[in-house]
C-alpha cells in the first residue's frame, strides 16, 4: 500500500480489506481477537485529534444503490457508536450546509469527509486490491495530532442498511472506519468492531466491544474513573519483547482491553473499569494475520517467538486453567513490574476458528494443529454458572474437538477459547474467540400498513424486539416504545410510496419486512 511521509504531514491510509466468506448462522470471521490498538508517529505518539470534538461531513451523495436516504442514516450511525462510549467526552459535529456536502475535494486538510468514490478517482481501489474502504490519515510526526482524516468508500461495492446477507452491511463498515479516523489500528481481538475484515452480510461490528469502547475512553477521557495495568514483557535471557499482544480479560472472562507491546518491551493496558484482571501476552501467530496491521504499526515490530503466558505474582507465569488476577482502583496505574514469557511449547494451531453463538445453542469446536496429543484440556472464560458448558473433548494427533453448550441465561459478551496442556502449561489462545448474542429480533406484522397521517401510531410485532429498538424507515431512524412481541412509534413525515421498515436492537441485530409500508400520495 502507498504511503506518503513528507516534511510537514505524513500520510497513513489503512486498508480495510473484504473477506468473501459469506456469514450463514454461525459467523466465522477469519481473524479477531478482543483488544485495541492505537495508531502512532515513528517516535511512538499515540495518533489523535487535538479536540475531543471532531467536524465531520457527509457528502452529499453516498450509496448509489441506496435510494430511501437510509444511507446516510447508517453513516451517521457509524459516528454516533463511537460518540456513546460512557466517560468519553468525544463527540462528532456534522457540517451539513449544502455548500460543504457537495465539495468533492476531500483530500483538503480543512473538510474531514464521508466520500463514496464512484470510479475509483481516489486510486484506492484498483481492481485486485479488494479494499472496500480506507481511511486515509494526515497527521503531525513529532505530535501524533491528526491533521485530517477521510473515510473513502468504494461506490461500486454492494452496501445494504437492512441486513441483506450478500451485501455489505454499511453501518458496520462505516463503525470500523470511523475507530480508524478517531486513531485506532485493526485490532486482533475477535469479535472486535476493529477487526480488519469486514464479511457480508454482518452487523455485529455496529456494536463496539468493551476494547474499543476502552479505547475512546483512553484517547479522549473524560472522567478518571478507570484505571491501568503496565510492565515490561521479556524473553529468559533478558530481551525485551515487541508487538505481543497483551490482553486483560475480566472476571466475567472477557477481554476488556488489549495492546500491542511497545519496541522497549513496555505495555500500557488503559481504560480499565475498576477490578480485578487475568493478563496474558500471546504470541500474534495463527490468530491474526499481521500484515494487517497498519505500516506503521508494523514498523514496531511483531515478536512470536514466545509462548502464551499468564502473568503472576512475582514475574511467574500463572496456570492457564486458574490464572492469578492482579486488581486496579480508580486512577491507579498499576505496575506489574517484568514478566518473563515462556519458551514457545509444543502446541502449534493451524485452525481454530472464531464462532458466534446464542443462548441454548450447542456447537462442536474443532481445532487443527500438532502437539495436541495427550491430555489436552479445552477451556472457554467465563463466570461461574454463566461459562459456556463444554464436554465430550475428542483429542486426536492434529486435530480436536469439543462440544459447546451455551446456557439459556448466558448473557451478550465476548468469550476467549484456550487450548491447555496440564503437564506443562503449554496454551493456545483465541482472544474474543467465543461471541454470545442475543437472538435477532423478528418482525411479522405492521399495522396500519397504509399510512394516511404523520403522527399516527404504528405497532410493529414479531418476538424479541428489545426495549430501545429504533425502527429505520425511509431516512427516518425512530426511538420506540414496548419491547418483546410489540413495539409502538409515531409515523414520520413520509413521502407517496411504498416503504421497507426495520428494526434494530440495541445490540445491531435486525429484522427488515419489505414493502410493507403504503404512504398515499
Ligand atoms: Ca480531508
Ligand atoms: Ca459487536
Ligand atoms: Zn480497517
Amino acid at each position: 500500500m502507498s504511503h506518503l511521509i513528507n516534511e510537514r504531514k505524513c500520510k497513513l491510509p489503512i486498508a480495510c480489506k473484504i473477506s468473501l466468506l459469506v456469514i450463514p448462522l454461525v459467523a466465522s470471521l477469519s481473524a479477531g481477537a478482543q483488544a485495541f490498538v492505537k495508531l502512532r508517529t515513528q517516535g511512538g505518539e499515540a495518533l489523535r485529534w487535538g479536540s475531543s470534538q471532531v467536524t465531520v461531513t457527509l457528502h452529499q451523495d453516498l450509496a448509489p444503490q441506496i435510494s430511501d436516504g437510509s444511507d446516510e442514516v447508517a453513516v451517521r450511525e457509524g459516528f454516533r457508536a463511537w460518540e456513546r462510549v460512557a466517560d468519553s467526552d468525544l463527540s462528532f459535529r456534522f457540517d451539513d450546509a449544502p455548500a460543504s456536502r457537495a465539495r468533492a475535494d476531500w483530500a483538503s486538510d480543512d473538510v474531514h469527509m464521508v466520500w463514496f468514490d464512484p470510479n475509483d478517482s481516489s486510486g484506492f481501489f484498483s481492481q485486485g486490491t479488494g479494499l472496500v474502504a480506507i481511511t486515509p490519515i494526515d497527521f503531525n510526526p513529532q505530535t501524533g495530532e491528526i491533521t485530517d482524516a477521510d473515510i473513502l468508500v468504494d461506490a461500486r461495492r454492494t452496501f445494504s442498511t437492512r441486513g441483506d446477507a450478500d451485501a455489505f452491511d454499511l453501518q458496520s463498515v462505516i463503525t470500523h472506519e470511523v475507530g480508524h479516523l478517531l486513531g485506532l489500528d485493526h485490532s486482533p481481538v475477535h469479535g472486535s468492531t476493529m477487526t480488519p475484515v469486514p464479511a457480508l452480510g454482518d452487523t455485529r461490528l455496529r456494536s463496539l466491544s468493551p476494547d474499543e469502547e476502552a479505547a475512546v475512553r483512553a484517547l479522549y477521557p473524560a472522567a478518571n474513573a478507570y484505571g491501568a495495568l503496565t510492565g515490561v514483557l521479556r524473553r529468559g535471557d533478558g530481551s525485551v519483547v515487541v508487538g505481543a499482544h497483551v490482553v486483560a480479560e475480566n472476571l466475567d472472562g472477557e477481554p476488556t482491553a488489549a495492546t500491542l507491546s511497545n519496541p522497549d518491551g513496555t505495555f500500557l493496558l488503559e481504560g480499565l473499569p475498576p477490578g480485578d484482571y487475568v493478563v496474558y501476552a500471546e504470541p500474534l501467530i495463527d490468530t491474526f494475520d499481521t500484515r494487517r496491521f497498519d505500516v506503521r504499526t508494523q514498523q514496531r515490530g511483531i515478536d512470536t517467538d514466545f509462548g502464551v503466558t499468564f502473568w503472576g505474582p512475582s514475574g511467574k507465569a500463572s496456570d492457564p486453567l486458574s490464572p492469578a488476577q492482579a486488581g486496579v482502583s480508580v486512577g491507579e496505574t498499576r505496575s506489574l513490574g517484568s514478566i518473563t514469557l515462556r519458551a514457545p511449547g509444543s502446541l502449534h494451531r493451524t485452525k481454530l476458528d472464531s464462532v458466534a453463538l446464542e443462548p441454548g445453542d450447542s456447537y462442536r469446536l474443532r481445532a487443527q494443529g500438532s502437539g495436541l496429543t495427550g491430555t489436552r484440556r479445552f477451556y472457554v472464560t467465563g463466570r461461574a454458572g454463566s461459562t459456556p458448558r463444554l464436554s465430550d473433548t475428542i483429542v486426536g494427533l492434529s486435530n480436536g474437538s469439543v462440544k459447546v453448550e451455551i446456557p439459556t441465561t448466558a448473557q451478550p459478551q465476548l468469550h476467549s477459547i484456550r487450548i491447555v496442556n496440564p503437564s506443562n502449561g503449554d496454551c493456545w489462545v483465541l482472544t474474543g474467540g467465543l461471541e454470545v448474542r442475543d437472538p435477532g429480533p423478528i418482525l411479522t406484522e405492521i399495522s396500519p400498513r397504509q399510512l394516511s397521517a404523520a403522527g399516527e401510531r404504528i405497532t410493529l410485532r414479531g418476538a424479541r424486539l428489545s426495549s430501545g429498538a429504533k425502527v429505520l424507515i425511509g431516512s427516518w431512524l425512530l426511538n420506540t416504545s414496548g419491547s418483546g412481541d410489540q413495539l409502538s412509534f409515531n409515523a414520520p413525515e413520509l413521502g407517496a410510496g411504498t416503504y421497507d421498515v426495520t428494526i434494530e436492537n440495541p445490540d445491531g441485530r435486525i429484522a427488515t419486512l419489505r414493502g410493507v409500508l403504503e404512504v398515499a400520495g
